[in-house]
C-alpha cells in the first residue's frame, strides 16, 4: 500500500494538533507507524487519502453500528439540517430521543443528554455525590470512563495505551477520593465496603469492560456488586457508553440481569454525531438542575442534529433486530480467527460479546489489567500491521476493543479470517 499522502498530511497535523490528533489512540504511538488519514467511509469500509481501502472494525469506537452512513442516519441529519442546527431551547427531538432511550434501557426512568461519554460519566459521579451527600468513588483498574480528574485514575483504553493511566494535572485531593481495585476481585470490594463503606457516594463500572480490551465479569462479581453497593447505601454507576446497544440491544446490564441506579450511553446512542447521556431511576435524577440542586448543563447538548441521528439510529436497531444480526456475524469472525490463530500456532484469548471482541495475545486466560498488560504487545503490534497493510483496519491497541456493523458482510468476515491467518503466521515466524 501506498502511504504517501497520509505522511505529509500527518506531518503537517502534527504542527497544528498535539500528536497530529484530537485523541490521542488515533496517533498509533503505542503500534508505530503513520495513521492512515481517512477521506471518507461508507458500510463497513473506510477510504484514505492515497486511495486504499480498508474493512472497519475501530467504527468511530463503537458507534456506527450499521456502518458509515447507513441511509436511516444521513437522511434524518440532512432533513434536521435544513430546519435547523441548533437552538438553545427545548424541542421535541429531545424528548422522543429520551423516551426511546428510557424504554430500550427499562433501569432509565429519565435520562439527561450530552456531548460525550466523559461529559456523562463526570455528571453521574457528581450525581451519585450530590443524592448521597459522600465524596469518594470506587472504579476499577483498567476501566476507563472518560477522561476528567475524579477518574483519570488508573484509566483504560488511551490512558493505558500511552502508559499514563494515572495522568499529570489531576489534583493530589481529587485522586484521593477515587479508590481504585481490581476488577473482578471481590475480596478487595469487600475490604474497601468494610473500612470506607459510609464515605462511597458510588462504584462506577464498565459492566463488561472495553478498555482494557474486552473482559468479561466472574460469574457472580456484578451480582456482588449490586449486593454490597445496596447494603452500604452507595450507588451503581453502569458506564454503558461502549457497551450500549453493542453488548446487546438492552446493553450489558441486560445480559447481567443487573439493575444499576445510575447508566451512561455514549456512541450508538447519536449514530455517529456527538451524544452521550445518563439517567437512572426518577427519585436520583429528579436531583439534577433545573428540577433539583445538581448543577449540569451544555451549550450543544441535545442539538436538533444529534437528537435525529440518535432517533433514526435506534429506531432502525430495533425495528430491524440489528444487535442480534451483527452478534451472528460476529460469533462466525471470531470462530474463523481462533481457528486461524490455532492453525498458526500462535496463543491467543479471544472475548466477544454482542458486536464487540478483543483478541489478546496471551497464552493465559485474561481476566482483569494486569493480565491485560501481560499479553505480547509486540505480537500485537505484528499482527496489527500485518492486517492493516492487507486492508484490515483494527484499533491501534491491544487495549481496545473491535467493533462490527450490519454492513460487514460474510465476504468482508471471510477477507478478514483469511487475511488474519497471514498476519498469525507471521506473528509466528517473528517468535522463531
Ligand atoms: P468520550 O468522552 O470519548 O465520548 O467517552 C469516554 C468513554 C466513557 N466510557 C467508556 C466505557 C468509554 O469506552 C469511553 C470512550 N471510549 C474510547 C474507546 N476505548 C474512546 C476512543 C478515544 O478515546 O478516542
Amino acid at each position: 500500500m501506498i502511504h504517501s499522502k497520509s505522511e505529509a498530511a500527518f506531518a503537517e497535523a502534527k504542527n497544528y494538533i498535539p500528536g497530529g490528533v484530537n485523541s490521542p489512540v488515533r496517533s498509533f504511538r503505542s503500534v508505530g507507524g503513520v495513521p492512515p488519514i481517512v477521506a471518507s467511509g461508507k458500510g463497513s469500509k473506510i477510504y484514505d487519502i492515497d486511495g486504499n481501502e480498508y474493512i472497519d472494525y475501530v467504527l468511530s469506537y463503537g458507534p456506527l453500528l450499521m456502518g458509515h452512513v447507513p441511509d436511516c442516519v444521513t437522511e434524518a441529519i440532512k432533513a434536521a439540517a435544513e430546519k435547523g442546527t441548533s437552538y438553545g431551547a427545548p424541542t421535541l427531538a429531545e424528548t422522543e430521543l429520551a423516551k426511546l432511550v428510557c424504554r430500550l434501557v427499562p433501569s432509565m426512568d429519565m435520562v439527561r443528554m450530552v456531548n460525550s461519554g466523559t461529559e456523562a460519566t463526570m455528571s453521574a459521579l457528581r450525581l451519585a455525590r450530590a443524592y448521597t451527600g459522600r465524596d469518594c468513588i470506587v472504579k476499577f483498574v483498567g476501566c476507563y470512563h472518560g477522561h476528567h480528574d475524579s477518574l483519570l485514575v488508573k484509566a483504560g483504553s488511551g490512558a493505558t495505551t500511552l502508559g499514563v493511566p494515572d495522568s499529570p494535572g489531576v489534583p493530589k485531593a481529587v485522586a484521593e477520593t477515587t479508590i481504585t481495585i481490581p476488577f473482578n476481585d471481590i475480596p478487595a470490594l469487600e475490604k474497601v465496603f468494610a473500612e470506607r463503606g459510609n464515605e462511597i457516594a458510588a462504584v462506577i463500572t464498565e459492566p463488561t469492560p472495553g478498555n482494557m480490551g474486552l473482559v468479561l465479569p466472574n460469574e457472580g462479581f456484578l451480582e456482588a456488586l449490586r449486593a454490597i453497593t445496596k447494603k452500604y447505601g452507595a450507588l451503581l454507576i453502569c458506564d454503558e457508553v461502549m457497551s450500549g446497544f453493542r453488548s446487546a440491544q438492552g446493553g450489558s446490564q441486560s445480559l447481567y440481569d443487573i439493575d444499576p441506579d445510575i447508566t451512561c450511553l455514549g456512541k450508538v446512542i447519536g449514530g455517529g454525531l456527538p451524544v452521550a447521556a445518563y439517567g437512572g431511576r426518577k427519585e436520583i435524577m429528579q436531583v439534577v438542575a433545573p428540577a433539583g440542586p445538581m448543577y449540569q448543563a451544555g451549550t450543544l447538548s441535545g442539538n436538533p442534529l444529534a437528537m435525529a441521528a440518535g432517533i433514526a439510529a435506534l429506531t432502525y436497531m430495533e425495528e430491524n433486530k440489528v444487535c442480534e444480526k451483527i452478534e451472528s456475524m460476529t460469533a462466525i469472525l471470531t470462530g474463523g480467527l481462533e481457528r486461524a490463530a490455532a492453525a498458526a500456532g500462535v496463543p491467543v484469548q479471544i472475548h466477544r460479546l454482542g458486536s464487540m471482541f478483543t483478541v489478546f495475545f496471551s497464552d493465559k486466560p485474561v481476566t482483569d489489567f494486569d493480565s491485560a498488560c501481560a499479553c505480547d504487545l509486540e505480537a500485537f503490534k505484528i499482527y496489527f500491521h500485518s492486517m492493516l497493510e492487507q486492508g484490515i483496519y483494527l484499533p491501534p491497541s491491544q487495549f481496545e476493543t473491535n467493533f462490527v456493523s450490519l454492513a460487514h458482510s460474510p465476504e468482508d468476515i471471510q477477507k478478514t479470517i483469511d487475511c488474519a491467518a497471514k498476519a498469525f503466521a507471521e506473528v509466528a515466524a517473528a517468535r522463531k
